[in-house]
């Protein structure tokens, strides 16, 4: 059987706008933030024109109110106990605001970062297709609440802000997020291992389709991107779809230079066969590629595994197929 060659029916043209999103603050681990810049030395935005696509460059974090929030940034809001609510909040509005008002008819790619940048794409990309359905790929499930976190990192928290979950508590930088943004039956995950109980109870509770690597050894991965697909797109074979992938989704041997790595993940034909499958369903619009962590490598061999993992998952989604 022939691979059907993606052609992205929801755009009128083959034109990307690659959001970077240099942010570090929903974690504690600096050098995250170099990822964008890393995927870009690396090629990626050559790489994308050689499949075909019209690029162009966002950068909402390039201004100096930023800068100069970052530099007085507090460890914690005064209100909440989660960390940097300040910094992440502003973060994630800037990257709301363009990837609501400045992408048009493009393909979303969002360059991170940590993923606490998903807020802001996610909410963003939600207003431009109210529809769309979420195909979260990551070894943890990021959905604590201020109430559940225990380490008060928002790079855990980003679904249950964009579902409105335990709203009363935001910190009040984080109150601009659309409330209920995302519906609770729009997300699926793949390839979850590592999950707090908090947030067991949470996706227990409001029955959120989730597929751990257990799911993934007992159907195969392709079973499960199917179920994933057909989850969230609720019989609309023309659901627009996104995809927001962690690459600690990966097994470590992959991808070392991540802040929170867990073993036993996907391989990388596992990985990058999620993405080329959703892609020739021909309804993606968006793509997250997130925690590429250039410093954590101690050598430079781990780095360029991490880094030229990342910008696969990005060819694989926008096109590339093995013939
Ligand atoms: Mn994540």
């Amino acid at each position: 059987m022939a691979t059907a060659q993606p052609h992205y029916k929801h755009l009128k043209e083959k034109s990307v706008s690659i959001v970077l999103a240099p942010f570090s603050g929903g974690q504690g681990k600096g050098g995250v933030e170099n990822g964008p810049d890393y995927m870009l030395k690396h090629g990626l935005e050559k790489q994308l024109q050689e499949l075909g696509w019209k690029t162009s460059i966002k950068e909402p974090l390039k201004d100096t109110n930023y800068e100069e929030l970052k530099q007085t940034a507090t460890e914690k809001s005064a209100t909440s106990k989660t960390k940097r609510g300040d910094l992440v909040g502003e973060a994630t509005k800037k990257i709301y605001n363009t990837c609501k008002n400045e992408i048009g008819d493009d393909f979303q790619l969002t360059i991170g970062g940590d993923h606490s940048i998903a807020m802001g794409s996610i909410a963003g990309l939600l207003q431009r297709y109210p529809d769309a359905g979420i195909i979260w790929i990551d070894a943890h499930a990021d959905i604590n609440t201020v109430t559940t976190t225990e380490s008060g990192n928002l790079h855990g928290c980003p679904v249950s802000f964009l579902m409105g979950l335990d709203k009363e508590n935001y910190p009040p930088e984080l109150q601009w997020i659309p409330n209920q943004v995302l519906k609770t039956d729009k997300i699926c995950y793949i390839g979850l291992r590592d999950v707090d109980a908090g947030e067991k109870k949470i996706l227990q509770e409001n029955n959120i389709k989730a597929f751990s690597m257990y799911h993934v050894d007992r159907f195969g991965i392709n079973s499960v991107v199917e179920m994933a697909i057909d989850h969230v797109s609720k019989g609309n074979k023309d659901c627009p779809l996104m995809i927001s992938y962690d690459v600690d989704a990966l097994e470590p041997s992959y991808v070392k230079c991540t802040g929170t790595m867990v073993k036993n993940g996907l391989t990388l034909r596992e990985g990058f066969f999620i993405c080329e499958r959703i892609a020739e369903t021909g309804n993606l619009v968006a793509l997250d590629v997130v925690e590429v962590n250039p410093e954590l490598g101690t050598n430079d061999m781990d780095i360029l595994d991490t880094i030229m993992a990342g910008c696969a998952v990005v060819r694989c989604t926008m096109g590339e197929t093995l013939l």
